[in-house]
């Protein structure tokens, strides 16, 4: 009996450490490509023209284009293609603000109830969305030649409207003046819809990969379409991968062998630094921009696994189709296993407008805290209560701010999440009160993998309740992780959900208190001996639903009912904070994402641009790499740069695998920790900046950092850009991403000056500069024109900063005249979607400087109260020499200053300053200069 025992531990140890050893470097084989993936090879094995289907009996129903998709005999030189069994619904919907909404979906007669319905994900579009449908009154006809050439229109907006062209089947939509098209769908011919159908004898649906079966119970049922973004130049968006920001063709002449871009969540180990392969989170959305049209988008909203071609150009060369429009495009192809078709054209025609339209549609993101919008502090792993006593120590020894520490895994009762490990953290509440006395804040993670434990309580309920996804025979599904066995608990389900939000409350998770925020990994889900690492297919979930159909919402569904846990604990007034590692449309209203496990390299630090910038325009706008790498030992030249940069990304965070050296900012000479403090420092000064930021993107899902091209749509030297990025409309920050640089050379785009943040230097717009490296900072620039409001003072963290004064700089462009804005809010309850906030704008224009309420009379009748005042007064490029300023209301005079300034310990020339101005952040006044 007791070797029986020895055995089976030593098995079980086996495996687990095989299955370590799988997750610790990147394997290709372990990971499907589109060649081993039936639907993806089946689907890109299609002829354009091939689509089997024809748009019949439109009418209007409930203010919709209602339509049949007809079966076409089939194509006789096709023969290994299934015919259509039945037409298909489509229904084309008109929202506000530019919007047009296509669904294709099987059509059900009432008599028939089929075994199973195709999965339409749920939760995702938010309520108000529907508010905005245009009620369609009426649908107009036009012919273009012979019978064939019949579409059906209908009006968008007065300057759009859409159109479904009956024969070939096509969708569009069109300018109405010029008739110019802007987006399409089967232009080409390529859609078609794999049907749900009974099983032919004989046929087997089983799909095999190494040595795992997925049954398909239900067989093929998936769905592509090729999709034309006219009047582009790039294509952008559909993360995640490590990747550059303008995505480059996939298919087409020259190109041999590429992968479509995938999306299918994964626990990617190590991955590569420039691959289509998808990563931990998805979004099947797509932004197209160019010079001649603008910026259009394609969202699909779909939770199965997709891949998507971008096409290059001459792929359809012996098609023989010729699209009546001659406007340039950018072709894609777009390939899901499972689900339905409900794709949302958007029609811009600006950058921000796309991003405005696909968040009206999923959500505006979330408001932060002001504590996570600073810097964090991770490991894997903080090993007890004396370590996070000593780190936290250092960093204030050293002058350093910082707002957060965090605990991973190690510090659970072996992996049992919401414990604590009682020997290594035995006051859990007493080490995060003396973090809270300082103003900081504790992050602990919480995975999903439930340990599979009689005695552990969550693992109790669970399975008492049916909490846990079942596999393909019903049972609880049970896969391995870090605990060891373990099941997943079913977050499809609101009851459920719910559940688990209760797990949150103070008395739930024993240990936590007010401080004490959630990090969400593993959440794709990462299942260490499943298919790819993750659930199988045909797992199946609440309400039938195949793990295929859901998959990609997976870590979306669990970030949101872990955000609803601490909304639940704040009693709905402490804005909750979650990081999450997977994520899904919509993901942006529960907190921040993070770009996972990469690694200490110099190009893993080029790529964090991208994947962060491709994020944002997704509507992901709280974002961040592992500072540092996760993987590997940064040299510190690497770890120095990759804090000068971090110090820019939305969400802030250093980051180390437990393999790995430490790392903090002290542990490498004197000159290397002036070096991190003063890029953190940088960070915390902007802090003002980045919170007003936050909120645009939560009132308007314009992301905290952009791509060059959406604040300089028409400069096509921007549009393949993407190791710059802007901050907001007034930063722009070029990254160093090579060892020992001497020079970097940097774009600045735009007509206007730039100014260099440390010197005031200016630059010249639309002009490319060779600079020298500087070794203290990433080169970074101030836009002519603009405001940058900021807080100088150091603290320890964001808490002591409440009644710190502001300075306000101020980058003049060649009309003398800039603009800004500032938020401010108690930044952490809800009260501010009461009013309770101060929003000003500042103009300087003719010389004076006017601070003005931009917070509307109705906003709420919360009063927010500031005493905070600003300081100094900074102003650069001015042409004059003012001798004073003239401060109203009052008729009070401040000194002015002309010559050098430090800024921030470099000393700079020709800077205009007042100083001591005594004027309040909460008035109404101007200054200005004589
Ligand atoms: O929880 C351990 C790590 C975590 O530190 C990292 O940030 C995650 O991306 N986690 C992955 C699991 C294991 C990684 C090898």
């Amino acid at each position: 009996m007791r070797t029986r025992l020895s055995l089976f531990l030593l098995l079980s140890l086996l495996l687990f450490l095989s299955s370590c050893a799988v997750v610790l470097s990147w394997k290709k084989e372990e990971f499907r490509n589109c060649n081993q993936t039936p639907f993806c090879k089946r689907a890109r094995s299609r002829k354009p023209g091939s689509s089997p289907f024809l748009a019949a009996d439109v009418s209007i129903s409930d203010g919709d284009l209602v339509a049949k998709l007809v079966p076409r005999e089939p194509d006789p030189d096709q023969e290994d293609q299934e015919p259509p069994a039945r037409p298909l619904a489509l229904t084309l919907s008109a929202y506000r603000d530019g919007v047009m909404r296509v669904k294709i979906d099987e059509d059900y007669p009432p008599q028939e109830s089929p075994h199973k319905r195709r999965f339409q994900v749920p939760d995702v579009i938010v309520s108000e969305f529907e508010s905005k449908k245009l009620w369609l009154q009426r649908v107009s006809t036009e012919r273009v030649g012979g019978d064939e050439g019949v579409s059906s229109i209908v009006y968008l907006s007065d300057e759009y409207e859409g159109v479904v062209r009956h024969d070939p089947f096509e969708v569009y939509v069109r300018e109405r003046s010029s008739g110019d098209r802007v987006l399409s769908m089967n232009s080409h011919g390529l859609f078609d819809f794999e049907q749900l159908r009974e099983k032919k004898e004989g046929e087997d649906w089983e799909e095999r990969f190494r040595s795992h079966t997925d049954t398909r119970p239900y067989g093929p049922q998936s769905i592509s379409f090729d999709v034309s973004f006219y009047g582009a130049d790039f294509v952008y968006g559909i993360p995640e991968r490590a990747a550059s920001l303008a995505l480059k063709p996939t298919r087409g002449p020259g190109i041999d062998h590429s992968e479509p871009y995938r999306l299918f969540n994964l626990d990617v180990f190590e991955y590569l630094h420039d691959s289509p392969f998808g990563l931990y989170g998805a979004i099947p959305f797509m932004i197209s921009h160019g010079k001649a049209r603008g910026t259009s988008g394609f969202f699909w909203l779909n939770a199965a696994e997709m891949q998507i071609d971008v096409l290059g150009e001459g792929w359809d060369a012996d098609s023989g189709i010729s699209l009546p429009s001659s406007q340039k495009r950018v072709d894609t192809f777009w390939m899901s296993e499972a689900g339905i078709v409900d794709a949302f054209f958007f029609i811009g025609p600006g950058p921000k407008d796309v991003v405005k339209q696909y968040v009206g549609v999923t959500g505006n993101p979330a408001m932060p805290q002001l504590f996570a919008t600073a810097y964090h502090q991770c490991r894997w792993n903080y090993r007890d209560e004396e370590d996070v006593e000593n780190v936290d120590a250092k960093f204030d020894e050293h002058d350093i701010p910082y707002d957060v520490l965090w605990l991973d895994i190690e510090h659970t009762d072996g992996k049992r999440y919401f414990t604590w490990d009682k020997v290594l953290f035995p006051h859990p509440e007493e080490m995060q009160r003396k973090l809270a006395a300082k103003g900081r804040h504790m992050v602990t993670i919480v995975d999903p993998h439930i340990k599979r434990d009689e005695s552990y309580h969550i693992h109790k309920e669970a399975s008492k309740n049916g909490y846990y996804v079942k596999d393909a025979s019903g049972n609880d599904f049970e896969g391995w992780c870090w605990p060891g066995s373990s099941s997943y608990i079913d977050m499809l389900s609101p009851e459920i959900r719910s559940w688990w939000a209760d797990k949150f409350s103070f008395e739930n998770y024993v240990g936590s208190t007010p401080s004490l925020y959630i990090w969400n990994d593993m959440n794709e889900p990462s299942v260490f001996n499943g298919p790819e690492l993750t659930m199988p297919r045909d797992a199946l979930h609440y309400g039938g639903v195949e793990h295929r159909e859901l998959h990609n919402a997976n870590g979306y569904y669990f970030h949101m009912a872990t955000s609803d846990g601490l909304l639940k604990r704040g009693n709905g007034n402490d804005r909750p904070f979650v990081l999450s590692r997977a994520f899904f449309p919509g993901s942006q209203r529960y907190g921040a994402v993070w770009t996972g496990d990469n690694t200490a390299e110099w190009d893993q630090l080029r790529v964090s641009v991208p994947m962060i910038l491709t994020l944002g325009l997704t509507g992901l706008s709280f974002s961040g790499a592992d500072v540092g790498g996760f993987f590997g030992n940064p040299e510190p030249e690497l770890l120095v740069r990759w804090y000068q940069l971090g110090a820019y990304y939305p969400f802030f965070r250093a980051h180390a695998h437990q393999d790995t050296k430490r790392r903090e900012p002290w542990l490498f000479g004197e000159r290397n920790t002036e070096l991190m403090r003063d890029a953190i420092r940088t960070r915390y000064m902007l802090l003002p900046f980045f919170y007003t930021l936050f909120r645009e993107a939560n009132v308007t899902g314009v992301p905290v950092v952009r791509p060059l091209w959406m604040e300089f749509p028409f400069d096509e030297a921007t549009f393949d850009k993407d190791e710059a990025f802007m901050v907001g409309n007034s930063l722009l920050v070029q990254g160093i991403f090579t060892e020992r640089a001497k020079h970097v050379s940097v774009y600045l785009p735009g007509k206007e000056s730039w100014y260099d943040l440390r010197t005031g230097t200016a630059y010249l717009g639309s002009k490319t500069h060779k600079l020298e490296a500087p070794e203290d900072h990433v080169p970074a620039f101030q836009r002519a024109g603009t405001i940058i409001p900021r807080r100088d003072r150091f603290r320890r963290s964001t808490t002591q900063t409440v009644n710190d004064p502001y300075t306000l700089v101020i980058a003049l462009n060649s009309s003398q005249t800039a603009e800004g804005e500032l938020y401010i809010d108690d930044g952490k309850s809800f009260e501010f979607k009461h009013g309770a906030y101060i929003h000003r704008r500042f103009v300087f224009k003719g010389g004076k400087l006017t601070s003005l309420n931009m917070a509307p009379a109705t906003s709420g009748n919360l009063p927010f109260k500031s005493e905070c005042i600003i300081e100094r007064i900074i102003i650069l490029g001015h042409a004059g020499g003012p001798k004073n300023a003239l401060i109203e209301p009052g008729n009070l005079k401040a000194q002015v200053e002309f010559g050098p300034l430090l800024l921030q310990g470099r000393s700079s020339s020709g800077v205009l300053t007042i100083r001591k101005p005594g004027i309040r952040i909460a008035d109404d006044w101007t200054i200005k200069v004589l």
